[in-house]
């Protein structure tokens, strides 16, 4: 067998593992990966503008295919700016790998021309990293590297590549399965405690499913099941942000989202909820509130891949390790095989049905202005036909997506929750539109928010992807205003943007469309004037300025000190629910 260089042996292994695309950015410490991309031509290279750019891409290719995202950057300032995109990846347990490259081995330590401890910066931020120092290793590292990225708890892995090993020969062969020393997820779980959980389930008076990120994860088969489940058991649905899709919006069992944007139905079933089933979701602070104060009467079964989530904020009452796919299965055919009835949940359904008559996602109209919770429901009118991919940045626009863009199917939602990471929309779009090619994409966006990664137009131009871009422009950073009005007696400090660009001009600077929607009368036919476009567009929708996204429990507060309205700031907990607490 003849040795090739590590730049070769990389896009070799590369190419075994199936990577059709990679996001990236070239510099000195990475040429010769460029140069084997260049020779092999065998793998697609997105030149995105900024580093960061590639790991959202990364991100968005990854959430909407289920394939892990792929990055290549350079050393020193190429690293450190992936590592916002790496951090977001972790937080949101995202598959993807990044390659770095590294100074000579010889010069590490030495303060070289654009060297940085990439290792040392991402040990924190990465699920797993390695620094190569030797090529006859890198094949089989790259192959662990892809591994440990996509099994059990989704996240980034770093492989850090000094420049010399990239010159180096060796040899390299495909390697077999791999079986990590250390490593090995729990993906079954015990038998004894899915059918504890089946005997909770059928016992349950007032049962509720906590769904999150965990069920997009585990793949398509596992929405199917959990809708299967539903329909078997009757239970009512919450979803976290990062589930969204998993259970349909038009689904009979749907509560919406729970947590401080979350419905009133879904916090106020949590809180009387006499069973929790948390199904790969991780009990966040957006979504417990109030610790002592979360769910105070139900037993709680916790069922993620990731050990060490279970019992770290919440104590359960039973916790199993397991992909939820597997438990989902499990779960389905054991209530199947004993000939379950479909539980009498009679009196819950109609508390609920209480609950949800209070509309907590009405909003009042503004006659003059848009409304941007109208405008969410309009693009959602005109597109949900065509099963859109929506993309968000973070802020109050990213909220308004989340309550009032009913999503049906998984993948479809791409969001940055954990980090909340302005600038993850756009790329999100870039990678997501890439990996689906006939989708309709739309990033919905902030003014605020856009200007992050707005480089990137360029990288939705040269590969002619016809991303949709639409802003809610309220000239504020929406939430920060809304937080410093509710808890700074409306003290506006730095967070309105006095000078912003002519987003349409600036769309067509790049080679966009540029469409700005003013009036509420101009809203579907501005929509409708995007989606004829086949190109890439940019919507500046002005929207009315002052509004705030409720529902929300303040930070700290319980599910029941919700504030539903502006004028309706707390005591929303109803007497059935005060004399339960
Ligand atoms: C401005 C802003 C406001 C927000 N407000 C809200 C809000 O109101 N409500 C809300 O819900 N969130 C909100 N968030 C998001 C929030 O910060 C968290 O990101 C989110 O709640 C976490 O979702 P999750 O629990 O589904 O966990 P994820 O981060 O998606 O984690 C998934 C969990 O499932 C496990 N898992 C992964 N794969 C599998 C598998 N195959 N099988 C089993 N388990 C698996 C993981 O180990 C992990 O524990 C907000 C974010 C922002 C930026
Ligand atoms: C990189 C980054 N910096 C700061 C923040 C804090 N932050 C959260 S929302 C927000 C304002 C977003 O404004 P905009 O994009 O206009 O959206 P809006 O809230 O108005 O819908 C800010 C600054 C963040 N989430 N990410």
């Amino acid at each position: 067998m003849a040795e090739k260089s590590g730049a070769d042996i990389l896009v070799e292994a590369l190419c075994d593992l199936g990577v059709e695309i990679v996001f990236g950015y070239p510099g000195g410490a990475v040429l010769p990966i460029y140069d084997a991309l260049f020779r092999s031509g065998r793998i697609k290279h997105i030149l995105v503008r900024h580093e960061q750019a590639a790991t959202h891409a990364a991100e968005g290719y990854a959430r909407s295919t289920g394939k892990p995202g792929v990055v290549l950057v350079t050393s020193g300032p190429g690293a450190t700016n992936a590592v916002t995109g790496i951090t977001d990846a972790l937080m949101d347990s995202i598959p993807m790998v990044v390659i770095t490259g590294q100074v000579p081995t010889a010069l590490i330590g030495s303060d070289a021309f654009q060297e940085a401890d990439t290792v040392g910066i991402t040990r924190h931020c990465s699920k797993h990293n390695y620094l190569v120092k030797d090529p006859a290793r890198l094949g089989a590292v790259i192959h662990e590297a892809f591994h440990i990225a996509t099994s059990g708890r989704p996240g980034p892995v770093v492989v850090d590549i000094p420049k010399d090993v990239q010159v180096a020969t060796a040899r390299y062969a495909k390697p077999g399965p791999i079986r990590h020393k250390t490593y090995r997820p729990q993906v079954k779980a015990d038998p004894a405690q899915i059918e504890q959980l089946v005997d909770m389930l059928a016992a349950a008076e007032r049962p509720v499913l906590y769904t999150g990120g965990g069920i997009i994860n585990s793949g398509p088969m596992a929405s199917q099941l959990l809708r299967e489940l539903v329909r078997i058991t009757g239970a009512p649905v919450t979803s976290t942000l990062m589930g969204l899709g998993a259970y349909p919006a038009s689904g009979p069992q749907w509560l919406g989202m729970l947590g401080m944007h979350g419905t009133y139905e879904a916090n106020m079933a949590m809180n009387q909820a006499d069973l929790v089933v948390a199904l790969g979701s991780r009990f966040d602070d957006r979504v417990t509130g109030r610790l002592d104060a979360f769910s105070p009467n139900s037993r709680k079964v916790h069922v993620d891949i990731d050990r060490s989530s279970i019992n770290k904020t919440v104590r359960v009452d039973l916790g199993i390790v397991a992909d939820v796919g597997h438990a989902l299965e499990d779960m389905v055919r054991i209530w199947k095989a004993r000939q379950h009835p479909r539980p009498d949940t009679a009196e819950w359904q109609r508390r609920i049905a209480g609950w949800r008559a209070r509309k907590s996602l009405d909003f009042p109209e503004d006659g003059a202005a848009i409304m941007p919770q109208r405008a969410i429901r309009a693009l959602w009118e005109a597109t949900h036909a065509r099963d859109p991919i929506i993309t968000t940045e973070v802020g109050q626009h990213q909220m308004w997506a989340a309550q009032h863009f009913g999503f049906e199917k998984p993948n479809t939602w791409l969001t940055s929750g954990g980090l909340g990471t302005m600038g993850y929309g756009l790329p999100a779009a870039i990678g997501a539109q890439l990996g689906n090619p006939n989708a309709l994409v739309i990033d919905i966006a902030g003014e605020a928010s856009i200007q992050m990664n707005i480089q990137e137009l360029a990288t939705a131009k040269q590969y002619r992807l016809p991303v949709k871009i639409f802003i809610l422009n309220n000239e504020y950073m929406g939430m920060v205003r809304q937080w410093q009005e509710l808890t700074y007696e409306s003290r506006y400090s730095e967070s309105y943007s006095d000078s912003l660009p002519d987003f349409v001009k600036l769309g067509e600077a790049y080679g966009w469309k540029g469409i700005r929607i003013e009036r509420p009368d101009a809203l579907e036919s501005g929509i409708a004037a995007m989606l004829a476009h086949d190109g890439p567009v940019i919507v500046d929708c002005m929207v009315s300025k002052l509004v705030n996204c409720f529902p929300m429990i303040p930070s700290g507060a319980a599910h029941t000190d919700m504030i539903l309205q502006a004028n309706e700031v707390s005591g929303t907990m109803d007497d059935e629910a005060r004399a339960l607490v």
